[in-house]
């Protein structure tokens, strides 16, 4: 796989961290959805996740000792061993992230918001 830029147009396509809003704040038939991703054995769980626009991803830390970040474009979490982090996707498109330290062993994720 090619290599792709994290931090290019796409950023400006997320609206930011946000912990989940009640989901009368949403416009749309949709109903916000909230999807979990593991981080576990160095890996993502999964590593692709199909979403719907407004949806929640939280990540949540399972492979303690180990340290882990959550970085994409728009969106970075810290390092640390345990805990969670969450963003709402609120445009369509294709978001590829990666842990900043064990990119080189392949832990990568990508979310695709339809
Ligand atoms: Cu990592």
């Amino acid at each position: 796989m090619r290599p792709r830029t994290l931090l290019g147009p796409a950023a400006a396509l997320i609206a930011g961290v946000a912990i989940a809003a009640p989901t009368a704040a949403l416009e749309g038939a949709h109903a916000s959805s909230g999807h979990i991703v593991t981080l576990k054995n160095i890996r993502f769980h999964p590593a692709t996740l199909t979403i719907k626009r407004g949806d929640t991803v939280t990540w949540q830390w399972r492979d303690a000792p180990t340290e882990h970040n959550v970085t994409g474009p728009g969106f970075k979490s810290r390092t640390m061993a345990k805990g969670s982090f969450t963003v709402r996707f609120t445009r369509k498109g294709t978001f590829n992230y990666h842990c900043t330290i064990h990119v080189s062993l392949g832990m990568r994720g990508k979310i695709v918001v339809r």
